[in-house]
């Protein structure tokens, strides 16, 4: 049997373990990325296990998410982040350069490679095909240190796509339609590797869109491979060196197989509050939209842009519509405004924002109370946006452009003629925002702001861990309900003891003072638990308030190991009956807690009702050291 794409990368990366789907294994990664407001954190944690270079091929600091700077600190966070990088080895994106996934993809990534960021939508690298995965800011600290990268081996799933997209039917549909068939918990423990006649229509950053989504079905990544399509992007970005063809073996065999007929395809919208929650544009015609937003990190690339230009040339956004647009990246709205495109687009009346995440992660333009707001982001939780009461929909440029003009939410088919956004063949290129590492590092001093606090590190485990369950949760609680991040809060992602303040409070508002009145306790939640963002602060915030275990029906892959990481049992109920037995405030205790971590199983007591429950604990060694360590960084400080 021949191998298919993700199989051919991984095996040239492997490290230890075998390709067995659900098995774990450890991979060499090629380059790692960060954003700001993992960044910091990642940084922090690099500095404390005391490695002089970053031992990687590329690793790039990106500034994106936080740029409001409505007070120092995100300005100091910057800084620090820009004077780390140039001591260690690591490129820096100015702040304005652009969206660290969009910028990657135009001007680092290389088809074959392995990427790690610290930030869930890393795999919009496999659009350009690269192995690109989103973990905690941790683990990414450790592979800027060299260290290997661990997962499970996930199972590979062809995406076969035939056929061709119909007229004002773009690649947010593909994965919207994904999204709509799997759910969001749909792609766990998965690879989604796009294949069939279907792949060589779509351009990279169609290619990048989809696999930037395939973040929100919980996926490890998503890929596609590297053809002659990859190479016409790589040469007008002036990298042909960069090419390499990657494509799966005749007789590739795949663990699943998805159909996807292209040409079948419609307009698709995922309404509030999650992006699996999919329907067709045309079955909400007639809802009245408040805001439009445009942009971020899955639709904000020079084809999306110019179709939203076209779409708004020489019109006028509706009177009771809000319409914001943000550039994927300054290469991006360099070529909109040289070409004239941003001319139409002001012109109509679009507010532009700066080339970054911006209302994507709460960073302002938080819509009118009960607004309905259309975006063409990925996440649509509810809150994200900044108005709780918000409705929030996810959907294509297209169809986003269409309805700022008629303040409803229209199927983009109505327009009209549909319009052809030819790729350049020569994107402006100008790297002058990327600053590089120093070679003499000695003279670099790190300017550290006052807003930087120490971050928490777990103890190694007790021999008895006892506690009171501080709340009883859902199914799908994602980490902007564990860490909320907004433009109040963001600012504060180098401050734990200050966001600890927030932890969880969207689904229980007394869970801090709950918390610390307990010294401590546990957590009980449904399926998917810490589905979203990567953000270790949904680990890093409840180690300060002193969790120390979650008791789920099942968790996210990133969460869990970020919960892992720091030293946070994550405890799987094997049966629905136990989860329901379990009352807030009932006091559970874990007995030998040392020698029951090596077990797969672990047995919780109920001192309350006087119940038992069996909780599934199936981790690799490695991780079950980890517990018992008080986490990753007390393991590699050890040399462990
Ligand atoms: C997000 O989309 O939620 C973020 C903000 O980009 C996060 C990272 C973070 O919390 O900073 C992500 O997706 O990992
Ligand atoms: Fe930024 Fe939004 Fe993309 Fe996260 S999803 S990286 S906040 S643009």
């Amino acid at each position: 049997m021949g191998l298919n794409v993700s199989r051919k990368i991984i095996s040239k990366h492997l490290v230890k373990g075998e390709m067995k789907a659900g098995e774990e294994i450890a991979i060499k990664i090629d380059q790692t990325l960060t954003q700001d407001s993992t960044g910091t954190m990642a940084y922090l944690q690099f500095e404390a296990m005391g490695i002089d270079k970053v031992k990687t091929k590329r690793s790039v600091a990106y500034i994106d998410h936080n740029m409001l700077q409505s007070g120092p600190e995100n300005a100091d966070d910057q800084l620090y982040i820009q004077t780390v990088a140039k001591k260690h080895g690591i490129y820096f994106s100015k702040p304005g350069n652009g969206i660290c996934h969009q910028v990657n993809l135009e001007r680092f990534g290389i088809p074959g490679d392995t990427l790690l960021g610290s930030d869930s939508h890393t795999p919009t690298g496999g659009g350009i095909g690269m192995l690109a995965m989103g973990a905690g800011g941790l683990d990414v600290a450790v592979a800027m240190g060299g260290g290997e990268y661990y997962i499970t081996m996930p199972k590979i799933v062809k995406v076969n796509l035939t056929g061709e997209l119909q007229p004002w039917v773009s690649a947010k549909d593909i994965i919207l339609e994904l999204l709509r068939r799997l759910t969001v918990k749909g792609g766990v423990n998965k690879i989604f590797e796009y294949s069939g006649p279907g792949v060589k229509t779509l351009t990279v950053p169609q290619r990048a869109t989809i696999t930037n989504m395939g973040a929100e079905l919980g996926a490890t990544t998503s890929i596609f491979p590297s053809d002659e399509v990859t190479l016409e992007f790589l040469k007008a970005q002036d990298r042909e060196k960069d090419f390499v063809e990657l494509k799966a073996d005749e007789d590739a065999a795949y663990d699943e197989v998805v159909e996807i007929n292209l040409s079948e395809l419609e307009p698709m919208a995922a309404c509030p509050h999650s992006p699996d929650n999919v329907v067709k544009v045309s079955s909400l015609k007639g809802i009245k939209v408040d805001q439009v937003g445009i942009g971020s990190c899955t639709n904000s690339s020079y084809a999306d842009m110019m179709k939203t230009a076209r779409i708004l040339d020489g019109k006028t956004v509706n009177d009771t519509t809000s319409l914001v647009i943000a550039p994927g990246s300054r290469q991006v709205l360099n070529m909109l405004a040289k070409n004239g495109a941003l001319s139409s687009i002001v012109s109509a009346g679009a507010r532009v924002l700066e080339c970054a995440c911006g209302p994507c992660i709460g960073m302002g333009q938080s819509p009118v109370t009960n607004a309905v707001s259309l975006r063409t982001f990925n996440r649509n939780f509810e809150g994200r946006s900044g108005t709780v009461s918000a409705q929030v929909y996810i959907v294509s440029p297209e169809t986003a452009a269409a309805s700022a003009l008629t303040g409803y939410i229209t199927d983009p088919r109505t327009l009209g003629e549909d319009v052809k956004i030819e790729m350049p063949k020569e994107f402006i290129i100008n790297d002058n925002l990327i600053i590089h590492p120093a070679e003499d590092s000695s003279k670099v001093e790190i300017v550290r702001g006052p807003n930087i606090k120490p971050f928490p590190c777990a103890l190694p485990l007790a021999e008895a861990v006892t506690g009171k369950v501080l709340t009883k949760l859902g199914d799908n609680i994602t980490t902007d309900h564990i860490m909320p991040s907004n433009a109040k809060l963001l600012p504060y992602r180098s401050n734990i003891p200050y966001l600890s303040e927030y932890c969880l409070t969207p689904s229980d508002k007394d869970f801090p003072k709950k918390a610390k009145e307990n010294n401590g306790g546990f957590v009980v939640a449904g399926s998917n638990y810490g589905q979203g963002s990567s953000r270790e602060h949904a680990a890093l915030a409840p180690l300060f308030l002193g969790i120390k275990a979650v008791l789920a029906k099942s968790f996210a892959r990133i969460h869990m190991a970020n919960l892992i990481n720091n030293g946070i049992m994550p405890l799987v109920f094997k049966s629905e009956a136990d989860y329901d037995d379990i009352d807030e405030m009932d006091e559970l205790m874990i007995e030998d807690a040392q020698a029951q971590v090596r077990n797969d199983e672990i047995i919780v007591k109920n001192k309350t009702n006087g119940h038992e429950y069996i909780m599934e604990f199936k981790l690799p060694e490695r991780q079950k050291k980890m517990i018992i360590s008080g986490g990753l960084l007390n393991m590699v400080k050890a040399g462990e």
